[in-house]
């Protein structure tokens, strides 16, 4: 079974809420990040929690290890089950991401390499490779990597022991579902699913990676 993941980039916040309790009944979790939260507010948690599924916070935090400390407090006081942090920052920045994670029972996934073409220039060339056993060395839950490139995040996935993957890049950046969703554990749809004329229509086409 391969986890439906909705990435909620919808700045309205009525509009976030009605799409996400549509969907509710047919994804895993909510992705939620600086669209949602910079115009909704980070409490956009306590409304999302009606729905009980998961709440990931994709802040992909990039700072020194105690911005990143706070950041992540700051995440999971307010109720968020998972985050997202950069692994570029390294070790020491990315422990103090999953220290804070395990202080509150949740999780931390490590960006591993990016979905976006633009993403070759820095993280090919051996960066993933390093950032992926980084992420099992600070002893993160899973690691984010591109659904847009299935031959990478099957690279990936040999360094990563029993990590988990969370696979972000079809529909509207490309990717394929039916390629990425059997090597991966979750599969993050965004505009596929909330630009679709019906959402909830959109999220149960999606929902057949679930079985
Ligand atoms: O490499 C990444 N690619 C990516 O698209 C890492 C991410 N976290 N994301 C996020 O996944 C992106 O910010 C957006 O929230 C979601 C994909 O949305 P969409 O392209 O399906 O609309």
């Amino acid at each position: 079974m391969t986890s439906l993941i909705l990435a909620l980039d919808v700045t309205d916040k009525g509009r976030a809420i009605t799409i996400a309790s549509r969907c509710a009944p047919y994804i895993d979790a909510v992705k939620v990040g600086y669209p949602l939260v910079l115009s909704a507010g980070l409490s956009i948690a306590d409304e999302l929690g009606d729905l009980d599924l998961p709440l990931i916070a994709d802040f992909k935090v990039a700072d020194i290890p105690n911005t990143s400390r706070l950041i992540a407090e700051e995440v999971f006081t307010s109720g968020y089950d998972a985050l997202i942090c950069q692994g570029f920052i390294g070790h020491d920045s990315v422990t103090a991401c999953v220290r804070v994670a395990r202080e509150y029972g949740g999780d931390c996934f490590v960006v591993t390499e990016m979905s976006h073409p633009g993403a070759t220039e820095f993280f090919h060339g051996g960066i993933a490779e390093r950032i992926a056993v980084l992420a099992k060395e600070c002893n993160a839950d899973g690691i984010i990597a591109p659904a847009t490139r299935p031959d990478r995040v099957a690279a990936l996935k040999e360094l990563i022991g029993d990590l988990k993957i969370y696979s972000p890049g079809v529909g509207a950046q490309g990717g394929n579902i039916s390629a990425i969703a059997r090597i991966v554990d979750g599969v993050i749809i965004g505009r596929a699913i909330y630009e679709a004329e019906d959402p909830k229509e959109a999220a149960l086409q999606f929902a057949g990676i679930r079985q």
